[in-house]
């Protein structure tokens, strides 16, 4: 048996079925069909009805989108041409909901770009009507498979800072990476000098509540496969600018720069909310990243010293970039890798390195702060090497608040 649009005509009469609830049973899942064709609705939710699914039917893309809203699917089956959303927006409406429901797009009038732009923009298939009724069943068989291993895949991977995407994932990726946008805040670490039992400053870490993107870093090649790290870059140092108030007085803040944020002309705008706030703000650059696909780093660098910003190298010695960034930037402050910090206490290679490493950076009016430290033996072996700016979970976590240090 075809599925065709002779079928509506010989059906015209029946009631409508806009998102009722077909087969009201247990079955192997949940699937959505939209169409405007009513005989369609109807032939898809008896066939797959009896093929065992439960069967949630809506005839525009705006119905439809209310149920994806506000229900779980195991598979969405939807016509392209729909009144008011089209399948292609109701497409990504799920994906905004859920990363992985299999959405299969249906037409009745094929495009050539038709299936290279469904399938770009995170469809399963895009058939094309009239459909065989075995493969419609086969279809959504499929689906609901391939569904039940991502949603698996998902569930073992996320807790640990999630492996990205696969790169065809775009739009599962852009739903994650808005997702991760609309709920980013700041968590603020201190940096003790240990010395005079006082805080030094706080460092800004971003933090979101998407499961896939939740660790900085995934957010940030996320940003990267995007090409949205100038977005997250303006958006993390307008929360930071806002949270400044809140910050102690004398404290400095410390904000992580990406590479390319060097090339936003908006960084360098003294109008800008974190400009305002240039004389206590150090700006972190990492040494993991190469400046070389930035170019003229000196001018900009210069540009934002002008500006009262100051400049600190991020992660030295963990075996990056060697010592490119810290000839290249001049920086005020040196933040040595926690690599470096952890057990400095047994190795007296590390100890060696850090206060060699220590005395050079003074020598050169520069400050050097130590990464991760987590333990008392680790802060006393730094003190006892004239390192004397200290960061880690010893004196306290990243936190909403710019909370106090009890020494
Ligand atoms: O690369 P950068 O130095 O910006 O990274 C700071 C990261 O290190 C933050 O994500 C922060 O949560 C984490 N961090 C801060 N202090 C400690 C610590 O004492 N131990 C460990 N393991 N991680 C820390
Ligand atoms: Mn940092």
């Amino acid at each position: 048996m075809m599925i065709t649009n002779e079928a509506h005509r010989s059906n015209a009469a029946a009631p409508p079925v806009d998102a009722a609830r077909v087969t009201p049973q247990p079955t192997k899942g949940r699937v959505l069909v939209v169409d405007d064709e009513l005989a369609i609705l109807r032939t898809f939710a008896r066939v797959l009805g009896s093929g065992g699914y439960t069967v949630i039917t809506a005839t525009d893309g705006v119905a439809a989108k209310a149920l994806i809203d506000h229900e779980r699917f195991d598979v969405i089956l939807s016509d392209i041409c729909l009144p008011g959303l089209s399948g292609i927006e109701l497409l990504r409406a799920a994906r905004q909901r859920d990363l992985d429901v299999p959405v299969v797009l249906l037409t009745g009038t094929p495009s050539e770009d038709g299936p290279d732009e469904a399938v770009e923009l995170g469809a399963l298939l895009y058939l094309v009507k009239p459909i065989e009724v075995r493969s419609l069943i086969q279809v959504v068989d499929h689906a609901a498979h391939l569904h039940k291993l991502a949603r698996f895949r998902r569930s073992t991977t996320a807790p640990h800072g999630a492996p990205l995407l696969r790169s065809g994932d775009r739009v599962e990726l852009e739903a994650s990476f808005a997702r991760a946008i609309a709920s980013i805040r700041m968590a603020y670490q201190p940096i003790v000098r240990w010395s005079r039992r006082e805080v030094f400053g706080y460092e800004a870490l971003v933090r979101n509540d998407d499961p896939v993107l939740s660790s900085p870093a995934a957010l940030i090649e996320a940003a990267e496969r995007l090409s949205r790290v100038r977005d997250l870059g303006r958006i993390v140092r307008d929360h930071v600018a806002r949270g400044i108030a809140a910050a102690p007085p004398e404290a400095r803040i410390f904000v992580n720069l990406h590479t390319r944020d060097l090339a936003d002309a908006t960084l360098l705008l003294p109008s800008s909310p974190l400009s305002r706030h240039a004389s206590r703000v150090v700006l972190e650059l990492t040494e993991r990243a190469s400046l070389d696909e930035v170019g003229d780093v000196a001018s900009r660098v210069t540009a934002l010293r002008n500006l009262g910003f100051r400049i600190a190298v991020d992660d030295l010695g963990a075996g990056y970039a060697g010592l490119t960034a810290f000839a290249q930037l001049k920086p005020e402050v040196v933040k040595l890798d926690m690599s470096l910090v952890r057990d400095v206490q047994r190795e007296p290679v590390k100890r060696r390195l850090i206060a060699a490493m220590s005395s050079l950076c003074r020598d050169m009016g520069m400050l050097v702060v130590a990464e991760g430290v987590e333990t008392a033996e680790e802060r006393d072996a730094l003190a006892g090497i004239g390192c004397d700016l200290m960061q880690g979970y010893l004196f306290g976590k990243p936190e909403p608040r710019f909370a106090t240090v009890r020494f």
